[in-house]
This record gives C-alpha cells, sequence and structure tokens, in this order.
C-alpha cells in the first residue's frame, strides 16, 4: 500500500518508508484529519521486517506515553471546540446533587438550597443543551447533508469515506453515540457496515469499590478493546461516580437510567413515576451520558405472555418495568411517555438503546411470543424516536440456540428498519456456567456476522458472580475475537490483513511480531515463554509444539526455500513430494522419533 496515512484504512498494512528506523513493537500513533486539529488515535504495530500494521485503538490517552493523565483533573476534551461552533447549543446551570438523609445522591437545580457542586474535583463545568426545540443530534446533521467532525473522526477510524458515515446514520443504520456534555471522548460509530464494536460493562455492584477503582475498571477494559463501557453502578455514590467516569473516558458511556430511578424510591418498582424517570434522564444527559437503555417495549399486555416461561424475565429492567405495569394496572410510563423522552434526547444527542426487557433468558425461551411482541413495540419506538430525531439502536437476546439466532437478526432488521441491534451474546446454551463468556461468544460471532453491530460482553463470571479485573480482560477480549471473526467473514475492508500479518510471522518464526501482534500480547508471551523461556528461542526457527526437527510450518518452509518459491502454494505437486521424501528420509535418520530434546 503506498496512500498516505490520511485515507489509509486503520487495519491497512503499509511500507513504513517514512519512519526512521523506530523501535518495534507496539505504539500509539495518531492519522490527521483534513479538519484542523482533528487527529485520530491508532495502535500501530512495528515489524522486524520492516512493514508497519495500523490497528484500531480505543485506549484512548492513557497509553500515549508523551500524556499526562491526572483522573482528579479528567481528560482533555477534543470534541469541545467542534460542540461549541456548531452554535446550536447554550451552557445553562444545571443540576447539583443534594445528599439526602437516606444516604443516596439526590440532585436538584443549581442555585437552591443546599446544592454539592462539587462531585467532581477537575474543572468547573456547566452543562449544555440544545438552543431551541431543533434536535443538535449527529442524525439531525447527517439528514440535513452535514459532515461533522465526529462523522470524519469516526470515518478516518473505520477507514471509509466520511459520507459513508453521514450516509448511514442519516438512514439510521448506524448511531454514533456523542452526548454534548461528554466533549472527552473519541466519536465511534455503531452500524452493521462498520466494524462490529463490543461493550464491557461496569459497576454493577451495590458493595462499591472506590471511584477511583471504577474509573479504572473502564481504562482497564478500554485498553483491551472495549468500544463502549456501561456504567451500571447502583448505590450511594452513583452521581458522583458517574461523573468521575465520563470526565475520564475516552469511550461513549452508557447507562440503564432506571436503576437510578429505582433508587430513589428505594428499590420500590411501584413507587416509580415518569416525573421522577424524567429527573433522572435529565440528571444523566446534563453529565454527559452518551446512550441510555430505555425499556419502552415492557407493554403491560406483555407481562402475561411470560407466565409459562422456563425463566420467566431475567433482565433487570424488564422486570422493573413489569412490576410497575402490574403494581398500577397501567400501560408503562415509559411507553405512554416515550415521544417526551425523545424531545428531551435529542436536546442533548443522547443515543436510545431501546432495552430488550422481555429477553430470553434460557434456550427453552428462545425466539418466543413475549419477546417477539416485545421486539415489534420497539420497531415502533424506532419509527417515533427517527422522527424527533433522536439517533437509535436495538437490544437484542440473551439465550439463543444456534438455530435460532438468524431469525432474530433477520426480524430486527426488518421490524426496525435496519436500526443498529445491539445483543448479549447471545448464549448458545445454558450447560456453562462459569464459561458463559465462551457459550456466549459463539453466539456473539454468530449473530454479529448475519449483520449485529454491538455485542454486549459477558463474562465467565456470568449467572454467578460480580466479574473481577481478569474476569473483564476474559470477557472483553473474547468479544474482541467475537467480532473480528464477523469482521472477516464480513469482508470488511482491511479486517483480513491483520490476519495476514500475524500468520505471516507465525510461518517465519517471527515470535515479537507475533506478539505485537495479539489480541492479547501478554498472554501469547507469557504461553509461550513457560515452555521456551530462553530469549533465543522468540527468533529460532521452531515452535514448541512440535520441537526443532518436526513442524509442519518448518517443513513447508524448507520446502519453499529449497525450490525458491515464494509459498508453499506455488510449488508442483511433484516438488512437495520430493521435499517430503527428503523429510521422510531426515526423520528416519534421526531414528524415527516424534520428540527429540530441544538439546540435540
Ligand atoms: C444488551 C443487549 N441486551 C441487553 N444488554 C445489556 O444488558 C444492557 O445494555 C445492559 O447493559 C445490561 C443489563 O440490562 P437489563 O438486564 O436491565 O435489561
Ligand atoms: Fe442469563
Amino acid at each position: 500500500m503506498t496512500t498516505s496515512d490520511a485515507h489509509t484504512p486503520a487495519s491497512a498494512q503499509q511500507h513504513d518508508t517514512t519512519a526512521p528506523a523506530r523501535a518495534l513493537g507496539a505504539h500509539k500513533a495518531y492519522v490527521e484529519g483534513e479538519r484542523a486539529g482533528l487527529r485520530v488515535p491508532v495502535r500501530r504495530v512495528h515489524l522486524s521486517d520492516g512493514r508497519a500494521l495500523t490497528l484500531y485503538d480505543t485506549s484512548g490517552p492513557y497509553t500515549d506515553p508523551s500524556v499526562t493523565t491526572d483522573v482528579r483533573r479528567g481528560l482533555d476534551t477534543p470534541r469541545a471546540p467542534w460542540i461549541a461552533a456548531r452554535g446550536d447549543t447554550e451552557t445553562y446551570p444545571g443540576r447539583v446533587v443534594r445528599p439526602e438523609d437516606d444516604g443516596l445522591q439526590h440532585t436538584v437545580p443549581r442555585g437552591g438550597a443546599g446544592g454539592l457542586d462539587a462531585v467532581f474535583p477537575g474543572r468547573p463545568r456547566r452543562p449544555r443543551r440544545a438552543r431551541s426545540a431543533a434536535p443538535v443530534t449527529q442524525l439531525a446533521y447527517a439528514r440535513r447533508g452535514e459532515i461533522t467532525a465526529e462523522m470524519e473522526y469516526a470515518a478516518l477510524r473505520e477507514g471509509v469515506a466520511p459520507e459513508v458515515v453521514r450516509e448511514e446514520l442519516a438512514a439510521g443504520r448506524a448511531v454514533l453515540p456523542a452526548n454534548i456534555n461528554h466533549p472527552e471522548s473519541e466519536p465511534m460509530v455503531i452500524g452493521k457496515r462498520f466494524l462490529v464494536k463490543i461493550n464491557a460493562n461496569i459497576g454493577n455492584s451495590a458493595v462499591t469499590s472506590s471511584i477511583e477503582e471504577e474509573v479504572e475498571k473502564m481504562t482497564w477494559a478500554t485498553r483491551w478493546g472495549a468500544d463502549t463501557v456501561m456504567d451500571l453502578s447502583t448505590g450511594r455514590n452513583i452521581h458522583t461516580t458517574r461523573e468521575w467516569i465520563l470526565r475520564n473516558s475516552p469511550v461513549p458511556i452508557g447507562t440503564v437510567p432506571l436503576y437510578q430511578a429505582l433508587e430513589k424510591t428505594g428499590g420500590k418498582a411501584e413507587e416509580l413515576s415518569w416525573e421522577l424517570y424524567r429527573d433522572t434522564i435529565v440528571e444523566q444527559a446534563e453529565q454527559g451520558v452518551d446512550y441510555m437503555t430505555v425499556h419502552a417495549g415492557v407493554r403491560l399486555a406483555y407481562v402475561p405472555l411470560t407466565a409459562r416461561r422456563t425463566t420467566g424475565i431475567v433482565s433487570r429492567g424488564g422486570s422493573i418495568m413489569a412490576a410497575w405495569c402490574l403494581a398500577h394496572h397501567q400501560e408503562s410510563f415509559l411507553y405512554t411517555h416515550f415521544e417526551e423522552l425523545c424531545e428531551i434526547l435529542a436536546a442533548y444527542d443522547v443515543t436510545f438503546s431501546l432495552g430488550d426487557g422481555l429477553r430470553p433468558g434460557s434456550v427453552a425461551d428462545a425466539n418466543d411470543e413475549a419477546q417477539f411482541a416485545e421486539l415489534r413495540t420497539l420497531g415502533e419506538l424506532t419509527a417515533v424516536a427517527r422522527e424527533h430525531g433522536v439517533q437509535t439502536m436495538v437490544e437484542g437476546p440473551g439465550h439463543v440456540p444456534m438455530h435460532k439466532i438468524k431469525e432474530n437478526v433477520e426480524l430486527q432488521q426488518e421490524v426496525c428498519d435496519g436500526a443498529p441491534f445491539y445483543t448479549l451474546g447471545p448464549l448458545t446454551t445454558d450447560v456453562a456456567p462459569g464459561y458463559d463468556h465462551i457459550t456466549s461468544g459463539i453466539g456473539a460471532a454468530m449473530i454479529a456476522w448475519w449483520g449485529t453491530a454491538m455485542l454486549c460482553y459477558v463474562t465467565p463470571k456470568e449467572h454467578l458472580g460480580l466479574p473481577d479485573r481478569d474476569d473483564v480482560k476474559t470477557g472483553v477480549i473474547t468479544y474482541k475475537i467475537a467480532a473480528h471473526a464477523a469482521d472477516l467473514a464480513k469482508g470488511h475492508p482491511g479486517a483480513q490483513e491483520w490476519d495476514d500479518a500475524l500468520s505471516r510471522a507465525r510461518f517465519d518464526f517471527r515470535w515479537e511480531d507475533q506478539f505485537n501482534l495479539s489480541l492479547d500480547p501478554e498472554t501469547a508471551r507469557a504461553f509461550h515463554d513457560e515452555t521456551l523461556p530462553a530469549e533465543p528461542a522468540k527468533t529460532a526457527h521452531f515452535c514448541s509444539m512440535c520441537g526443532p526437527k518436526f513442524c509442519s510450518m518448518r517443513i513447508s518452509r524448507d520446502i519453499s526455500e529449497r525450490f525458491g518459491a515464494e509459498s508453499e502454494a506455488e510449488l508442483s505437486k511433484e516438488e512437495i513430494a520430493a521435499g517430503m521424501m527428503e523429510k521422510s528420509r531426515e526423520f528416519a535418520a534421526s531414528g524415527n522419533r516424534v520428540y527429540l530434546p530441544l538439546a540435540e
């Protein structure tokens, strides 16, 4: 490839001719956009054969050694000038925290009595909102034919023309979650024409760790490749925790506002109300939450459809709304107030993630009436949200056996008019607690291949307990595998170049290159070092699986070298047979032993 950086797909391979002798290994680098000041971070892997591979990078400024970050100050705000320059938003006093007797954080309009401004020690900030009733969303711009800086940024990361991003957003087939109050974020796009994205959930425990630890969980997940993070924190410091995460997050942050609304009622679902929920939405929108799960498809009439299920309602948000509907015997307030909700989200550019509150929680319940009735309602709501200019994606299951997965994507795409699908797995079997990152990774790869745009990760602790640091990493890596496998199968431009680079390194026994190209270099290196710890082994022409004298890669390599061919594929049958015969003689001469001691 001879194209310049600015137009090179994020994963494209290129000879790094411009660079002086660079250190080998992976480095943070930037690709410049056409717009002044637009710099997209990438991970550049410098290989020992002189080539370099440029990979998508979600890790933010934390992996740039030239940037000093401080969680108490927050990240820089690359989007701030773009948002201000559009001139359609204004700052206003917003809300502040008031600690209540119940120990929970409540918010009140700034200026009232007892409000606490200092939930975050960094620079003081005032929230922004739309200046008029017109939506300030990326969808609204895309429909007007305008390519925003955010669209150009996301396009550069994907290696596509900015117009492709604009077109997909305008059609509602993609979303670019970018709340105007989250200027710290590095824009990204979610849609089936783009790289498959993955989300990692953090903070799903009431037993809170420290706020710094929650921030650390976010940076840990994004370091391994999480494209977005959902903060599912509950408990006392929910508002402050979210503020710290947002001010330090380079990726879009999602939440389920219903969880916080429920906290405000002391956990009593029947005491929820539209007003309480609306205030919670505004509070989170002012903070900068980029997308919100809203379980508006759980309608009163659908609740009885779950009665004969094997596992009933397993969605947390879904069961809260079902409890409210039954307690009042009324239609869900999320459904009846949906248009007002749209108006709020449009004023901040918060993206809807329409929740699947009735998703199946077992393979027995997959694709049942309750699940698909809700999905049809989500299709109806997608249309309403689009009319209001609100970006919308749709959540999906859950637990679904392999033969029932395809129908899910097809129906969702049909009834939601191509809106991005965002699924939790799905788990393809229920029998492997402790391994549900795998049961679900299988389903995730399949569903992504058929067109799911984003995958919500599942960790090994699913159904069992709270994920720790290692579980988060395992979940993220598992889902990166599923997403990339789907990118390959979909023929995403550039996806295979990464595989090819790693395979060439493997074939050439360039161990360091192989590690540096891996999704998880640390584990690859550690496993290799377990059996061949000495440094020379990393350049030796054998791998520990077969030993030096008996290795399929080695044999075919020897054949290639002998016959001067580029690869095995270019040799004739006769040449290969001759090479094989030669190897057979060598093998016999060594005493017909499969394993030879390394020292030989
Ligand atoms: C994704 C697709 N379906 C569900 N999810 C995620 O599951 C959702 O975005 C949230 O992060 C998590 C828990 O959702 P419930 O159980 O409240 O529906
Ligand atoms: Fe489950």
